[in-house]
């Protein structure tokens, strides 16, 4: 699939959220998307306008905003209307059934009730996807399994991840992709199992970086071209490569977006054979 057009790849697509990421990526020509990983209100909502016009997706820990309220939400929400930009929240689902499905739908956060798109780790097996489907699928959500993480050392290797996804295969309804750094068309396919050639999995990259190689506490990044063009990857996720530490700096957060931006869809136009 990373060789079909992102137009063509959302017809075939039946997740509503999987549909709108996919269509909204192809309409803002933008395969990028910013993690806001910012703790106060005000910086976050800044960053977001000034970097809204060239993602096709945000990504947020709501989680770590000390001044929250659900007005944050409403604001959030409106932003996504005038950029026109898919909501991710980041929120790594990981326990049982009735405990993620509580998790997603209530508390002061009610993830369910705004985030397009959200993300757990397999480790419980298929009831995690069974207690986030209760509370997303009936809102049009989607979801995607971590089935690799960006940083040294990681445990999701090998069987792991081939278990993720054929975790996901079982349920294409809800699960639209993974947290990943590679393609899983594939992986964990039995010997003489052949892939499903409708089978088509959205491949969210983090750990994207043009300056870093990584930080003090672990995360490795590797560049747009390599995260789209060589390793097909469909969503390049970029948070302190583009807002920085300084949230007041706009223009430079804002021509981090653009030259981001411009880098991962022409490593697209190179991977598609854009006309
Ligand atoms: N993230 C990773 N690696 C993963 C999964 N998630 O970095 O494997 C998330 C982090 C953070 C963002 O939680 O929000 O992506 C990366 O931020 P950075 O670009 O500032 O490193």
């Amino acid at each position: 699939p990373h060789q079909r057009t992102y137009k063509e790849r959302a017809l075939k697509q039946v997740n509503p959220a999987a549909i709108l990421l996919l269509e909204t990526m192809e309409r803002k020509k933008s395969n990028l998307a910013v993690s806001v990983d910012v703790t106060k209100t005000k910086d976050f909502l800044a960053i977001i306008d000034v970097v809204g016009p060239f993602v096709c997706l945000i990504k947020t820990h709501i989680d770590i905003l000390e001044d929250f309220d659900l007005n944050v939400i409403h604001q959030l929400q409106d932003l996504s209307k005038k950029h026109d930009f898919v909501i991710f929240e980041d929120r790594k689902f990981a326990d049982i059934g009735n405990t993620v499905a509580l998790q997603y739908s209530s508390g002061v956060h009610k993830i369910a009730s705004w985030s397009h798109i959200t993300n757990a780790h397999p480790v419980p097996g298929p009831s995690v996807i069974t207690g986030l489907s209760s509370a997303g699928l009936p809102l049009g959500r989607g979801l995607l399994l971590l089935a690799e993480m960006s940083t040294k050392g990681t445990l999701t290797t090998g069987v792991y991840t081939e278990e993720a996804v054929r975790m996901a295969r079982a349920r294409r309804d809800f699960v639209i992709g993974f947290i990943a750094q590679h393609r899983m068309e594939g992986v964990g396919l039995a010997p003489g199992e052949k892939a499903d050639e409708d089978e088509d999995f959205l491949i969210l990259t983090p750990g994207v970086g043009l300056e870093a190689k990584g930080d003090s506490m672990g995360q490795q990044y590797r560049t747009p071209k390599e995260v789209i063009l060589d390793s097909g990857c469909d969503v390049m996720i970029v948070g302190r490569g583009i807002y920085g530490t300084d949230p007041s700096l706009t223009d430079t957060i804002a021509a981090r977006a653009k030259k981001y931006m411009e880098e991962g869809w022409e490593a697209y136009c190179q991977r598609v054979l854009c006309p």
